[in-house]
């Protein structure tokens, strides 16, 4: 039941914030409005006031032609004018109504027609009996425009136009009010009477000038309410007899202030006001509000000047503000293209976009940057801890539906990052793709702002009446907020730069992955290549090989007698060929069939492929005297046979390169990192120059000639292949005369880890 209650009273303050003001039944009294049916300029509806105007009663002028009101003569100068569709060269026109004798009353007649079709007349009282002539606009705006020419400041300019709006009007007060994105607004110009209280600076929340008002002066620039005090008059009758709906007064004059604002007025003692709106973009800028503490009319003609200066100088304003958007604006695209130049000359877009000047912080003033992409994180400048990104980015996955995301409170939509305020109280995201992120930092900046008036209690609910309503403030006494956990805001043009950025990583990384897709196909056809050649070599090359090796033994055998000491010697080189050649054969045909698809993971103890491949290199051994060592061995996941083929080859080649006459001392070592088992195949062999590193791990490349040291020369390619296939690194290292030795690892969690326990943590073991 409760929350019913509850329901009812937040859809109540909605609409009670939300007044349908355009459509309210008063005007004030101090004019009057009639209702009016084209072409015959019939009377629909009239304010109550006729009677105190006019000295006829409203009732019966309904239905009657405005000929019975106002001078014949002048009715039919408004016909004909009335048939154009701009009404502006109609007002103001100066209308006479005699009241009694000679006691005439001159009135501003304003046309205009209103969004629901019908024809508006507003009469209200001429101060002056003579039009205005436009020169004296010209005047008035050539001095304040000459003073801008020497004014270079947004402050400045607004103080000129309070400046000359006061001048205009007279009013006590005179206040230029700008609008911030999120509706509230902030008094930037002031011009006053000493003895009042300054207003200069102070903020308002959006709730003073609720949304209906605020769409209201789009359409209609200027709202003057002469007499805050004044009682309102009805309309006669209240809805329009044509369409049974209140007459929308949206473009009115005289239509009667919303009874909250009016009470607000009052608390903030005010007895008329004036306030023309600035216009930027067709989205409300700001207002000129003027204030003056007793009733106070100022006539049409004095308003429009108001407004004429109030567009002029604030021409100016947006101008300017414009050149300095598009210098900022420049700069950033600046920022963009060099960045987008560097991407395509680096290695990684993400080296382009931090390893050079300009980098990613210049593109958005920001104090920290990072980038998550591949699960990697590389950070600029101040960002908060990688454990609090990862969150931050699982987060924004979430949440983020656009390409472009942008706060200046993090901490207020995302709680957690009130630990890292310092660093981040702002942030501007793009995502790359699901998982990945570009993102820009901003620290709190802990700012003061001076409200008018406890903006927490903007107004109250009073449910005292028939209807609830809501009560404006009574105090709009300076009122401190410390605002924390706020960036300084992004703007627009950042926002937009970072979107720019955006399309261009994203279209890098796009041909990025397409050329590895390349490669990758590139690989594996070259790799089918591989093993078709080897399986046609070891097939097809082995029998006419076989049928050479055969042959010139039979000759050998048959032509003994026949033959000197060099033809057996050449009889000898062929035979030697053919061997070298099969040895060839059969370790390309190794070579190919190692390959990621082959590996057969297992839990290997390597204690067993390492018995295996000493047990294989026994012969060897014996011959040169060899002395093995190890460490315990683990178990771990891998292919053993491929296991066993590793050391092979390993130990292998530490008893080929032996020191002459030095038997070969080898220790096969192994220690647990993080990540991977790091092994290692230690000897006391001849070693080599490490400049060769590179060398000896590429197929068919050798150190040494093969007189020296028989062999394919692919032995270590083998291995290279067999380690990288499980994920793991191999290198080495030696100097020449004093040893080698070879390392290894092979990630703990098989095939599942990538390339771990890389170059960096074998220095560890070097230390
Ligand atoms: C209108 N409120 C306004 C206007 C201003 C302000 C400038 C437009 C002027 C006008 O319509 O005459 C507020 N005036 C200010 C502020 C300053 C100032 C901020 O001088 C700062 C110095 N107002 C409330 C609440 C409501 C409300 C709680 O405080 C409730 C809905 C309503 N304000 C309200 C309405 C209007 C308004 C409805 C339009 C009045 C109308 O045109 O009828």
């Amino acid at each position: 039941m409760t929350s019913i209650h509850l329901d009812t009273q937040e859809i109540n303050l909605t609409t009670l914030k939300q007044p349908s003001i355009h459509i309210l039944t008063n005007i004030q009294p101090h004019g009057v409005l009639l209702v009016l049916q084209e072409p015959d300029l019939t009377i629909l509806q009239a304010s109550a006031n006729t009677l105190q105007a006019f000295g006829v009663a409203v009732e019966s002028v309904i239905g009657r032609p405005l000929d019975d009101l106002l001078d014949v003569y002048q009715v039919d100068r408004f016909r004909e004018n009335l048939s154009g569709q701009n009404l502006d060269f109609v007002n103001p026109t100066k209308v006479w109504v005699r009241r009694s004798g000679d006691d005439y009353l001159v009135l501003d007649a304003i046309f205009h027609r209103s969004p629901d079709g019908f024809l508006i007349l507003e009469l209200e009282p001429a101060l002056t009996q003579e039009s205005i002539p436009f020169l004296s606009f010209y005047h008035l705006a050539k001095a304040s425009i000459s003073q801008l020419e020497a004014t270079a400041d947004l402050r400045d300019f607004c103080q000129i136009i309070v400046h000359e709006v006061r001048q205009v009007t007279g009013c006590d007060r005179v206040m230029l009010y700008k609008f911030d994105d999120d509706g509230h607004g902030e008094v930037i110009a002031e011009e006053k009477l000493d003895d009042m209280e300054p207003y200069l600076g102070l903020h308002y929340p959006e709730s003073d000038i609720p949304k209906p008002a605020r769409k209201m002066f789009l359409s209609n620039w200027i709202r003057v309410i002469p007499d805050a005090y004044a009682e309102p008059v009805a309309l006669y009758p209240a809805h329009n007899p044509l369409t049974q709906q209140p007459v929308d007064l949206t473009l009115s004059i005289l239509r009667s202030p919303f009874s909250c604002h009016q009470e607000y007025l009052h608390n903030m003692g005010v007895g008329a006001s004036l306030t023309i709106s600035l216009m930027k973009d067709q989205k409300l800028w700001g207002l000129i509000a003027c204030h003056h503490r007793t009733p106070k009319l100022i006539p049409y003609e004095l308003r429009k000047a108001c407004e004429f200066l109030g567009r002029v100088i604030f021409a100016e304003i947006s101008t300017r503000e414009e050149v300095a958007d598009h210098s900022y604006r420049m700069k950033l695209a600046q920022v963009v293209t060099a960045l987008m130049e560097s991407m395509s000359q680096a290695d990684s877009f993400i080296d382009g976009l931090t390893q050079r000047e300009p980098n990613l912080l210049d593109l958005a003033e920001a104090t920290g940057a990072a980038i998550c992409f591949s699960g990697q994180w590389t950070t600029l400048g101040r960002t908060p801890p990688e454990e609090e990104l990862n969150y931050l980015v699982q987060w924004l996955a979430k949440t983020v539906n656009d390409e472009v995301f942008a706060t200046d409170s993090l901490p207020l939509v995302y709680s957690d990052a009130e630990r890292f305020k310092d660093v981040a109280s702002g942030l501007l995201a793009i995502p790359i793709s699901k998982r990945s992120f570009v993102l820009w930092f901003r620290p709190e900046v802990i700012q003061t702002v001076n409200w008018g008036g406890d903006p927490n209690h903007a107004y109250e609910l009073n449910q005292s009446g028939a209807e609830p309503r809501l009560c404006p403030r009574k105090s709009f006494e300076l009122w401190k907020e410390t605002v924390r956990l706020k960036s300084l805001p992004w703007k627009g043009v950042e926002v937009k730069a970072a979107l720019e950025l955006r399309k261009a990583i994203v279209n890098i990384v796009l041909r990025q992955a397409e050329e590895l897709a390349l490669l990758a196909q590139d690989l594996e056809r070259s790799n089918a290549e591989l093993k078709k050649f080897a399986y046609v070599a070891s097939h097809d090359l082995q029998e006419p090989l076989n049928q050479v090796a055969n042959y010139v033994q039979l000759l050998e055998l048959r032509y003994n007698e026949a033959l000197d000491q060099d033809a057996k010697d050449f009889i000898d080189y062929a035979v030697e060929g053919v061997s070298l050649m099969q040895t060839l054969i059969d370790d390309v045909l190794v070579y190919s069939k190692v390959d990621l698809k082959g590996i057969e993971w297992e839990l290997t103890a390597v204690e067993a492929s390492l018995n295996q491949a000493l047990a294989n290199l026994r012969g060897r051994m014996a011959e040169t005297n060899a002395v093995i060592t190890t460490d315990p061995m683990p178990t771990i996941v891998a292919d053993g046979t491929q296991l066993m083929q590793l050391f092979q080859n390993l130990v292998g080649n530490a008893i080929k390169f032996r020191q002459t006459d030095v038997p070969p001392q080898i220790h096969i070592g192994v220690q647990r990192q993080e990540e991977a088992w790091l092994f290692s195949v230690k000897d006391n062999g001849i070693g080599f120059d490490q400049q060769f590193v590179d060398r000896i791990f590429v197929i068919f490349q050798r150190l040494h000639t093969r007189d020296e040291y028989p062999g394919s020369g692919m032995g270590l390619a083998i291995c290279k292949k067999i380690v990288e296939c499980h994920r793991g690194q191999i290198w080495a290292e030696s100097e020449l005369g004093q040893g080698a030795t070879f390392y290894f690892t092979i990630p703990v969690g098989g095939r599942d880890r990538s390339h771990a326990g890389g170059r960096k943590k074998q220095s560890h073991l070097s230390d």
